[in-house]
């Protein structure tokens, strides 16, 4: 098969071009550098140091003997995508490419209107180009679970839902409710594809992924084939952020009372599910949706989880509790449905708890490296403006 990989530079493109190479595919990536640039430009930096695009794919190419093809562009530019998709008529086009941070879309009006315009405007580009070439490519979008933010009701894996309103019945969009203009991006996005796919019979993947974690797959075995490891108060996600901060001695930060309940996947397993459901497509002209995680977990055990795996390696962990500077419930039910991946023969091969001792092991090296960067673990970035 051959894959086009949008965002083939981020946390999750470079180690799925890894991993789809390794299955025998082709793979094309394409990436703008915007998150390895806007980190660097705030002071940041990923915990784990990363070679120049260049430099990791000749690692690539000399440790696995794989031949990743590299374009640096921006997928928003008009006609770069068709005439990329006219080129090299892929059989599949994984869209990552996306500005996929919460805290940068809420830190201002220049960077909600950058999510906005960036996110809606690739995916319109995206499936405009698909559309001109061939509907059939399987587009692989990467939308997010925090699409359905968090309901008093089961999560659905469907783009549809029955729904009694004001007595009468009808099929209806899945409700969704996001916490961040980001989350809403991912929103609008799937209301897109929901639309294209009724009116030109474009051949979706719709993932609703839950956060992912992990430093490590089974490609990457050489520290010059690292991907980005984010853990500052914009780019880092929870786990990641919590490892960080047990290996360089600063208090874990849960976020209000940590009853935050989420969906969780190691990335070694989010690359399974992806190859997964690329190489079962759905048919010509099917959208659907898979909702992607494979353990549930709130904030505070995940605390307590880090803390554990860090204090078994000798390390002195302390839990403090901050003021949350997101608008989002703290204490929720939270009980979404995952049918699809299973139906494909999905099966988890890491479990957080063992994952965390690895990706400790990983950090530890860096720890003088990261420490210099300490100031910039607090959240700044506030979401309430209201009084
Ligand atoms: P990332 O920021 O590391 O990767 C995204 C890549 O896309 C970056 O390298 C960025 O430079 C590139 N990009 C952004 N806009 C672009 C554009 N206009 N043209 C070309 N390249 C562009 O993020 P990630 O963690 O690898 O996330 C990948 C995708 O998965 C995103 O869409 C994100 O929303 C989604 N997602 C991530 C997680 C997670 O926990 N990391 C969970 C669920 C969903
Ligand atoms: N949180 C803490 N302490 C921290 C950091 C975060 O308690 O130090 C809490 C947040 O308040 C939130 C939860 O952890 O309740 C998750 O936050 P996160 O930063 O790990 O994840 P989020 O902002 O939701 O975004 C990440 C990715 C995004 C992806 C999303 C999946 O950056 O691209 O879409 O995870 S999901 O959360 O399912 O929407």
């Amino acid at each position: 098969m051959k894959v086009i990989v949008l965002g083939a530079d981020g946390y999750l493109g470079w180690p799925l071009a890894l991993r789809l190479s390794a299955r025998g595919h082709e793979v094309v990536g394409v990436d703008n550098l915007f998150t390895r640039t806007t980190v660097e430009n705030s002071g940041s930096s990923s915990a784990i140091p990363i070679p120049p695009p260049e430099s990791r794919i000749e690692a690539a190419r000399n440790i696995h003997g794989f031949d990743i093809k590299f374009i640096k562009e921006d997928i928003t530019k008009p006609g770069f995508l068709r005439e990329l998709i006219e080129k090299e008529k892929p059989d599949a086009v994984v869209d990552f490419a996306e500005q996929r941070s919460a805290p940068y879309s809420m830190k201002g009006e220049n960077e909600k209107v950058h999510t906005i315009v960036n996110n809606l405007v690739g995916t319109i580009r995206l499936i405009e180009a698909v559309k001109s070439v061939d509907p059939s490519i399987h587009i692989l979008k990467m939308g997010t679970m925090g699409e359905y933010g968090t309901p008093n009701f089961d999560i659905p894996e469907s783009p549809f839902v029955q729904a009694i309103i004001g007595g009468k019945q009808d099929r209806i969009i899945t409700p969704k409710k996001a916490g961040s203009i980001y989350h809403y991006s991912k929103v609008f996005d799937t209301y897109i594809f929901l639309f294209e796919n009724e009116v030109s019979n474009i051949t979706a993947t719709d993932i609703m992924q839950g956060p992912v974690y992990g430093t490590r797959t089974s490609e990457i075995i050489h520290e010059s084939l690292h991907t980005r490891f984010d853990f500052d108060e914009t780019w880092g996600t929870v786990v990641n952020r919590f490892c960080v901060e047990a290996v360089i001695g600063t208090p874990l930060t849960p976020y209000g009372k940590g009853g935050q309940t989420r969906g969780f996947l190691s990335l070694e397993d989010s690359m399974e599910a992806l190859t997964l459901l690329l190489e079962n497509p759905p048919k010509p002209g099917e959208y659907r949706v898979a909702n992607q995680f494979t353990e549930i977990y709130s904030i505070r055990q995940i605390a307590d989880m880090v803390k554990n795996a860090a204090e078994a390696l000798g390390l002195k962990v302390s839990i403090q509790q901050v003021e949350n500077p997101r608008i989002e419930a703290e204490q929720h039910y939270y009980n979404p449905e995952i049918k699809l991946l299973p139906s494909l023969g999905f099966k988890p091969k890491r479990r957080m708890e063992d994952e965390l001792k690895s990706m400790i092991k990983d950090l530890l090296p860096y720890k003088e490296r990261i420490s210099q960067y300490s100031h910039v673990i607090l959240p700044k970035t506030k979401w309430r403006t209201k009084r």
